[in-house]
């Protein structure tokens, strides 16, 4: 017998169950395992109805997402659904844990579904730039209707069993624990009752074209770059239109042409890629996590402000840290702006509005951070300001403290040496919005001890972030390869290349804005302080072209904050291209225009493999999908560039390099892998 099943017959109903940790995903042994236990109890003719059950802390979570790439082994799971849904005995899918994708339309081909109140349901495909593709994009709309359908598919958001009960998704909601118990009851009522056995193919549904308008339009961020929302709004017309067994059969044609895609590739890739960056290979599950049950946060600016936000909404009370009563007043005024902003929304409540408010302690200087568990210092980047913070940090708090600093460039390992305990020292690097952005760059110093690096990826964990393990170097991972972009897009608009030539590029391959629509967001004011030398944008802030905050940078911009072509920023640029004698060199194709932007982001990335500074390529592409919004459906810079080909990025690095200089020469880690015929990602 299969080693993830188990049957049984428990008052003449036949349970089927498995279990296959960690999720029970529908891989090839499982659907063995399904086929033999349902053909078992079919033929058992003591069996009167069949309850289909899994061991483990779930239902299954969909299809084995690492079978993508393989031939399919049969039966697939298509031919698991038929077997069930052909059963002459009713069929009921028990449900604990999460029923996603595949796992929910297995039991769409079951007569009945019951599931505990903490169980979720849904169709999450479409984050992998999929369709549900076992019937539940024809079965679905059967059930709650073309626009339900349309939306829990589009979101790929999990419902509660409460509400899917109310949506005809689930039939009943049984007693937490008492699963198939419930589920075995519920049987022998159908049993009892001899009701006709429906088939979810064989109800009704009607076609609903004002529904598919309404979530097309609510959905519309997924309709450009990403494939699979067409395909998803493509198969349930065909529901609509089409006898059942054609519309699975358009249903199979628009899943095959998504999982053979780029698009879901990458998005596949980043799917593991993501619950790769705790892994760490020189610490294992030995390392001790140590507890931190009280923060502190020094300066109640943009990013302290952020950075509380996380943890208040963790339930982690943060006593937060600055040095006059002004700017503590400010900072706690914006925090609560934020989530007073967020309960207008109806995202919270008010009541949470006054819980997070709550757990706040604010406090004038550092002596408030003696008990605290963890410190993040997020102050002005300035290194003797760090040092001082930190000397006295080492003196005030308890042993035992975590002391992070949120810099964004500065070296760790020399604000790490103003105290006597560089083990306990850590970067804790929060993108802006710290309370938005999911990446959180764990910087590990010299003396960092595994303690403490283990203990930052699990915090990242609970306030909800996905944490990036980097080494020590100016602007570690996410920052010091992005600028690598930044200075290409400079460099081609003094070479007499248009801003908005250089951000339509960008924006057409994915970013929601290009470089210079980001710098005028962000201000040329902020992106020049401490400079020295003249640069381009010091000359358009000597000009007081500050950004968008003045009404003008690389571009001009109405009171609502469209923007247009600037004249002036135009001569501002020229001016700085004829004082530096750059030559000019408008003509430059779109390819080359996005290939100057980021291949050489990959490159560097390239480079911080080398040195050790990110652990893997799959981190660099998970740091900038999520610190950067670099395009999900490209993978990230180093999957992107094993799309494109090693040996071609190579090439197309050195014909740059012998135009354009030094900025491009190809890492040694590039050279070698084109040479090898190998990737980056090894996807
Ligand atoms: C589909 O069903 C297509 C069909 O429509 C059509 C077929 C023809 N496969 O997330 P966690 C691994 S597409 C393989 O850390 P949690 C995961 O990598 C699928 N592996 O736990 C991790 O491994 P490791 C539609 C999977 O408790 C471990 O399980 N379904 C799969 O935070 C634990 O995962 C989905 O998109 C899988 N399907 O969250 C659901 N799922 O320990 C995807 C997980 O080595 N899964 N793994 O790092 C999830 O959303 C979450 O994993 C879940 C649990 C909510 C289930």
């Amino acid at each position: 017998m299969s080693d993830v099943l188990t049957m049984r017959v428990v008052d003449g109903i036949g349970v089927v169950e498995i279990d296959s940790p960690p999720v029970n995903a529908l891989g090839f042994n499982v659907r063995k395992g399904l086929w033999q236990g349902f053909e078992t109890h079919i033929a058992d003719p003591a069996v009167k109805a069949i309850v289909l059950i899994c061991g483990g802390r779930t239902f299954f979570a969909g299809a084995d997402i690492t079978e993508f790439g393989k031939p399919v082994q049969e039966p697939d799971l298509r031919q698991v659904i038929d077997l069930v849904e052909s059963s002459p005995k009713p069929t009921i899918a028990a449900i604990h844990g999460t029923a996603l994708g595949g796992g929910y339309e297995l039991s769409l081909g079951c007569n009945y579904r019951v599931a505990v109140p903490s169980a979720k349901v849904g169709l999450p495909e479409v984050n992998l730039g999929l369709l549900p593709g076992a019937g539940g994009t024809q079965r679905l709309p059967r059930i709650v209707g073309v626009e339900a359908a349309l939306d829990i598919m589009l979101s790929g958001a999990p419902m509660a069993a409460g509400k899917a009960q109310k949506l005809g998704m689930v039939d009943a909601v049984v007693e937490e624990g008492r699963l198939e118990e419930g589920a075995i009851a519920f049987a022998k009522t159908v049993v009892a009752e001899g009701k006709p056995l429906v088939k979810v193919r064989d109800r009704a549904v009607e076609a609903n074209p004002d529904a598919v308008a309404a979530m097309t339009k609510k959905y519309s961020r997924l309709f450009k770059g990403f494939k699979a929302a067409a395909n998803i709004v493509k198969t349930v017309e065909a529901a609509t239109s089409l006898p059942f067994d054609q519309g699975m059969a358009r249903e199979r044609e628009l899943f095959l042409e998504l999982r053979g895609s780029n698009e879901s590739k990458a998005q596949r890739y980043a799917f593991f890629a993501e619950r790769a960056t705790t892994k760490v290979p020189d610490i294992g599950k030995d390392v001790a996590i140590l507890p931190v049950k009280s923060v502190g946060v020094i300066g109640a600016g943009t990013m302290g402000g952020g950075i509380t936000m996380n943890f208040v909404q963790a339930g982690l009370p943060v006593t937060l840290v600055e040095m006059n009563q002004e700017a503590l007043d400010r900072g706690l005024g914006v925090i609560r702006k934020n989530y007073e902003r967020s309960a207008s929304k109806g995202s919270i409540t008010a009541e949470q509005v006054e819980t997070y408010m709550g757990l706040i302690k604010p406090a004038l200087g550092l002596e408030a951070l003696g008990e605290v568990d963890l410190v993040i210092e997020a102050v002005f980047e300035e290194m003797s300001v760090k040092k001082d913070i930190f000397g006295k940090l080492d003196t005030i708090c308890k042993q035992g403290a975590i002391l992070a600093s949120n810099t964004s460039f500065l070296d760790v390992n020399e604000i790490a040496s103003a105290t006597s305990r560089p083990e306990w020292v850590v970067g804790l690097h929060f993108f802006s919005p710290a309370n938005v952005m999911r990446l959180l760059e764990v910087v590990r110093g010299a003396k960092t001890s595994k303690e403490v690096i283990a203990t930052s990826m699990e915090l990242a964990k609970t306030i909800r972030k996905v944490p990036v393990l980097a080494g020590v170097c100016f602007g570690f991972i996410a920052n010091r390869i992005m600028a690598k972009r930044t200075i290409q897009a400079e460099q081609m608009v003094v070479e007499g290349v248009p801003p908005a030539r250089i951000d339509k590029v960008g924006t057409d391959y994915g970013f929601a804005v290009g470089s210079f629509g980001m710098m005028d967001i962000v201000g040329l004011d902020v992106l020049t302080r401490g400079q020295t030398e003249r640069s381009l944008r010091g000359d358009f802030v000597a000009a007081g072209r500050l950004g968008q905050k003045s009404g003008g940078g690389f571009y001009n911009y109405d009171e609502n904050r469209k923007a247009s072509h600037s004249e002036e920023a135009a001569k501002l640029i020229a001016d700085f291209a004829a004082y530096k004698g750059i030559a000019q060199n408008p003509d430059q194709s779109d390819e080359d225009i996005l290939f100057r932007l980021l291949l050489p982001v990959a490159n560097e990335g390239a480079k911080c493999l080398e040195e050790g500074i990110a652990l893997r390529a799959s981190d660099i592409d998970m740091a900038c999908i999520l610190g950067y919004n670099w395009p999900l459906y490209t993978g990230g810079p180093m999957f992107w560039a094993d799309t494109i080909g090693l040996p071609r990025v190579l090439e197309k690095l050195k014909e740059f390099q012998a135009k354009f200089g030094d900025e491009f020469k190809p890492a040694a880690l590039l050279e070698k892998l084109a040479a090898e015929g190998k990737s980056f990602t090894g996807e």
